[in-house]
């Protein structure tokens, strides 16, 4: 090969390199879920989103070991944490979003058997601008009194 053609090559490389990175989705990691106990047919589950090239919402999410996944947000009225339902979480261009105990979670809503620790299952992700994308949520010991938690109805 030329050292034209070498030059070329690289070059190339690069363009399509930056091409892909200007199209990069969401990165979903560290997706969980608390174990729940018999008899109880909620649950939720928290994920760490590193916002792509583009800013994106997350706007649903679905799962077979649920009837519906709902998006839910904690504000604190008069001293007590509060779920609240919201349409979307903001995942802004090259932002980490995390969805964690205490805050914004998905909220697992008619679970068809309680979530065992050490299982995983998959969940979809709705995302308004880059689409769809399965991430596999690992379900964690249930927690100890005082954990801070707040509890769902
Ligand atoms: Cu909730």
């Amino acid at each position: 090969m030329s050292r034209k053609a070498t030059i070329l090559g690289v070059l190339l490389l690069a363009v399509t390199g930056a091409a892909a990175a200007a199209d990069a989705p969401p990165l979903v990691s560290d997706a969980w879920a608390r174990a729940t106990p018999p008899g109880i047919d909620v649950g939720a589950a928290y994920l760490t989103i590193d916002g792509g090239s583009r800013d994106d919402r997350l706007v649903a999410a679905s799962t077979d070991r649920a009837k519906m996944v709902h998006l839910h947000t904690v504000e604190e009225q008069d001293g007590v944490a509060r779920m609240r339902a919201t349409d979307a979480v903001t995942v802004p261009a090259g932002r980490r979003v995390t969805l964690a105990p205490k805050s914004t979670h998905l909220m697992l809503m008619g679970l068809a058997a309680p979530l065992v620790e050490g299982q995983s299952f998959v969940v979809k992700l709705e995302f308004e601008v880059s689409g769809t994308q399965d991430v596999t949520v690992r379900v964690r010991p249930a927690i100890g009194p005082g954990d801070g938690s707040h509890r769902h109805h």
